[in-house]
C-alpha cells in the first residue's frame, strides 16, 4: 500500500502564546485550520492540521501557548492540552521569535525537555530581525540554550524557509504509513471551525479583559442545499461585557458576523448564515461544567 520511503508522524508544535505556532501550522498546510491574532492566547484547543505529500503525511498538532498557568481551570486546561500533545509525538517543534530569547521561552523548552521527544528548534519572524546578521548571533546563542536536532530560522508570515523546515521535519519522521485519508485536512468538525473563526472575528474586535472572557458554541448546524445554517451562542463571563459584544445598535456583532461569514464561506466553499446570540455564563472559566460543555481537556 505505501511506497517505499513513505514516511508519516506526529509533529507537536509547542511554545510560548504569540510567537506565530498557529500561523505557521496554517502555512505549512496551506489551509487556514487554526485560528491567529496579535493577542496572546488566542490558541485554546490541540488542532491537528494534516500536510499529505508524495512522499510523507506530517500530523501537525496546534497547541495552545504554555505558560505558567495558576489557578485558574480554563488556563490549566489550555496547558495540559499542550503538554498532552507531547505524548506520543515523533517530533516537537519549539516556536520561539527571532527578536530574542524570553522567560516564556525557558518555561516551553522545560516541558519539551522533561518529556524526551526529539525536537527542532524553529526560530520564527525572520521577517522582523534587521539587519539579518542579528539572526546569525541569535542562532548561535539558541543552540548554546536548547539541545535540539536542528535549528530552522523561518517566516511563517511571508513563507521564507519553510520549504527547508518541510524537509527538516521529514528527515526526522519515521517510515510509515499515512496516518489520516490523504485528503483530510484537520480533524475537528465544521462546528469547530465556525465557532473559532468567530471568536477570532470577536478578539480582533474587542479589547483589554473581555476577549479572554468569551466563549463560541455552535449549538446547531443544518446544511440546507448549498446553504450552512449555524446557530451559535457567544458566551461572555459579566455581565457588563455582553453590551460590549453587541455594540450601539447591534453594531458590533453584526460586522464580527459578517466579517466570519466571509472566512468561512471560503474555508467552506458555500454560502454560511449565523445566527448568533450573547449570553452571560458568570465565571464559566473557572466552572469544569461548563468547560466540558465548551470541548476543553478536562483540567488536574
Ligand atoms: N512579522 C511576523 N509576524 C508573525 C509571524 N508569524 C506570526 N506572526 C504574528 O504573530 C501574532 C501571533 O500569531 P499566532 O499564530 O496567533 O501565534 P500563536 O503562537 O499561535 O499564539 P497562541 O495561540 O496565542 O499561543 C499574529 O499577529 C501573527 O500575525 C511571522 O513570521 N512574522
Ligand atoms: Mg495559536
Amino acid at each position: 500500500m505505501t511506497e517505499d520511503g513513505f514516511r508519516s508522524g506526529f509533529v507537536a508544535v509547542i511554545g510560548r502564546p504569540n510567537v506565530g505556532k498557529s500561523t505557521l501550522v496554517n502555512a505549512l498546510v496551506a489551509e487556514k485550520i487554526s485560528i491567529v491574532t496579535p493577542k496572546p492566547q488566542t490558541t485554546r484547543h490541540s488542532i491537528l492540521g494534516i500536510l499529505s505529500r508524495d512522499d510523507c503525511q506530517i500530523v501537525f498538532v496546534d497547541t495552545p501557548g504554555l505558560h505558567d498557568p495558576g489557578k485558574q481551570l480554563m488556563n490549566r486546561a489550555m496547558v495540559k492540552s499542550a503538554s498532552a500533545s507531547l505524548v506520543g509525538a515523533d517530533l516537537a517543534l519549539l516556536v520561539v521569535e527571532a527578536r530574542g530569547w524570553q522567560r516564556g521561552d525557558d518555561f516551553a523548552w522545560e516541558r519539551l525537555r522533561s518529556s524526551g521527544v526529539p525536537a527542532l528548534l524553529v526560530v520564527n519572524k525572520l521577517d522582523r530581525v534587521r539587519p539579518k546578521d542579528k539572526v546569525l548571533v541569535f542562532l548561535e546563542e539558541c543552540a548554546q540554550r536548547v539541545d535540539v536536532m536542528a535549528i530552522v530560522p523561518v517566516s511563517a508570515r511571508t513563507g521564507d524557509n519553510l520549504e527547508r523546515l518541510l524537509d527538516t521535519i521529514r528527515e526526522h519522521l519515521p517510515e510509515g504509513p499515512p496516518l489520516f485519508p490523504v485528503d483530510l485536512k484537520t480533524d475537528r468538525g465544521a462546528d469547530f471551525r465556525i465557532a473559532e473563526v468567530i471568536r477570532e472575528k470577536l478578539l480582533l474586535a474587542l479589547h483589554q479583559e473581555v476577549p479572554y472572557g468569551l466563549a463560541v458554541e455552535v449549538r446547531a448546524l443544518e446544511r440546507r442545499d448549498d446553504l450552512l445554517l449555524a446557530d451559535v451562542t457567544i458566551w461572555v463571563d459579566r455581565e457588563s461585557h455582553q453590551g460590549m459584544v453587541i455594540g450601539r445598535a447591534g453594531e458590533r456583532i453584526k460586522q464580527v458576523g459578517r466579517a466570519a461569514r466571509l472566512d468561512l464561506e471560503k474555508v467552506f466553499g458555500q454560502r454560511v448564515h449565523l445566527e448568533t446570540r450573547v449570553k452571560v455564563k458568570a465565571n464559566w472559566r473557572d466552572s469544569a461544567a461548563a468547560l466540558r460543555q465548551l470541548g476543553y481537556e478536562e483540567p488536574r
